[in-house]
């Protein structure tokens, strides 16, 4: 029996090894065959069983640069299967073993948070060795698309990854469905697919999709800093997420999604690391406008992005320093002249206990589907008035039925807490929110019709009981 890390161009021999893929095309059947030594890809005229160990007799050819196995006959092994399936699992496990390298943010969480890195790693890993479709589903801005970058990267074009931005952070039924078809139509049979699911996904908004996912026998790999839903967790097979130890939303998932890349032996990540915590504004590092104007160019783009191969595309941009400034200058001064507009309607109420809650009506310049969105836009508003002022802040911006809410970091030490407050006002006044969440200092609301000051006054209540 010869290994197939040893064939030769032209010889004729007989391999044995796993089937991992299989797929028929033109009347042929064709398979990829894995030993304890390496892997072939496999053509025959009768039909392979996907994960079934095999004997094949035939002919080694090359094809352009790969060598193929024109397979002339090929039967099921019957002797010694266990052994060999062993052996083959070994050499599995050995290409598979994340890489141990220094994080970008070496504090208790992520320590905490290194082995569950490790682990999403060897999935992907492994996912890509056996040569399993995988779909990404990633939060179309900059914390979102960084990791879904760095993700991209760390998997190289070696995996077999499909990816789709979505416009917000729930993974709806119809996506999975979509994911579910996508894999469906690729006309192959493999170990399983996978779904990784990026700054997005937490809800509880996203089980059924994701119970979807799992009934259909696919991997599921969340990473994702928003609150997680028990039934969320249940359903994946790997969570990164800094609500797994009581950590803030601060460690974004571009940042958790760039230690996973650099796990897999990808391309240092660390410029979309910075980015993604840029985006997100998260308070583990220092502001740098540098990383800033790259989140808000990368921010502008996802926003206008709706095509596929939306990675491709950015990765042009950030490569491109030209063209990467001249979408971070139109972005600026789209949202210079947005937050203008809006602090025309500003109010800012002084509660009694050192709070100040200031409002806006974003009516007259947040247009659905167009930059800045409103969260955007309530944060370059929230920074710029709060900056102004001492002691904590939170700001609301209101477009019709849509609140989006930012507090600054003093709110935050005195108790503030945007999710926790949606889920006391939610519990106090049921059918008042349609739907909303986020996280401790950013969150959006969509209020039911007709409880927008219904709302509004529990919010400033529940602001001045802190
Ligand atoms: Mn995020």
């Amino acid at each position: 029996m010869a290994r197939i890390a040893e064939l030769k161009e032209g010889s004729e021999c007989s391999i044995a090894g796993r089937v991992i893929r299989t797929f028929e095309a033109r009347g042929s059947f064709f398979a990829t065959i894995l030993d304890d030594s390496g892997k072939i890809p496999v053509a025959s005229d009768s039909p392979f069983g996907v994960g079934s160990l095999v004997n094949a007799a035939g002919k080694v050819a090359k094809h352009g640069n790969t060598l193929e196995f024109f397979a002339s006959s090929v039967s099921q092994m019957s002797e010694g299967q266990e052994e060999f399936g062993k052996r083959i699992d070994s050499l599995i496990g050995a290409n598979c073993r994340p890489v141990e390298s220094p994080m970008l943010i070496q504090d208790g969480v992520m320590k905490s948070l290194y082995h569950l890195i490790l682990d999403c790693a060897s999935r992907l890993l492994r996912a890509r060795f056996l040569e399993r479709p995988m779909v990404m589903r990633y939060h179309g801005d900059a914390d979102g698309i960084s990791g879904a970058l760095a993700l991209g990267r760390g998997i190289g074009s070696s995996g077999r990854l499909r990816s789709f931005q979505n416009p917000h952070t729930v993974y709806e039924v119809q996506d999975a469905i979509r994911d579910l078809n996508s894999v469906r139509s690729l006309g192959e049979s493999s170990l399983g697919g996978m779904t990784l699911l990026v700054d997005s996904g937490s809800g509880d908004e996203s089980s059924d999709a994701l119970s979807l996912l799992k009934g259909a026998g696919f991997e599921v790999i969340l990473i994702d800093h928003h609150p997680l839903s028990s039934a969320v967790s249940e359903n994946a097979d790997c969570v990164l997420s800094p609500m797994l130890v009581g950590a803030t939303s601060y460690y974004t998932a571009g940042l958790l999604a760039g230690e996973a890349a650099k796990a897999m032996g990808g391309p240092d990540p660390v410029e979309l690391q910075k980015i993604s915590l840029a985006g997100d504004k998260s308070g583990l590092v220092p502001p740098d406008p540098a990383f800033g104007r790259k989140a808000l160019a990368i921010d502008y783009l996802g926003k206008y992005s709706r095509f596929q191969n939306t990675l491709e595309f950015y990765e042009s941009v950030l490569t491109n320093e030209k063209m990467l400034s001249s979408v971070a200058n139109q972005a600026a001064a789209k949202l210079e002249r947005a937050v203008r507009i809006a602090r025309e309607s500003l109010k800012v109420k002084e509660l009694g206990n050192g709070f100040r809650l200031c409002t806006a009506n974003l009516q007259k310049t947040f247009k659905p589907g167009e930059f800045p969105g409103k969260g955007i836009l309530c944060g370059a508003l929230h920074d710029g008035v709060s900056a102004e002022m001492l002691g904590p802040v939170v700001t609301i911006g209101y477009s019709g039925r849509l609140f989006s809410i930012r507090a600054n970091a003093e709110a935050r030490e005195r108790g503030f807490d945007a999710n926790g407050m949606i889920g006391q006002i939610r519990r106090e006044l049921i059918n008042a929110i349609e739907s909303g969440g986020g996280h401790d200092v950013a969150a959006s609301l969509h209020v039911s019709d007709g409880f927008e000051n219904i709302v509004l006054e529990e919010i400033v209540r529940y602001i001045g009981s802190l």
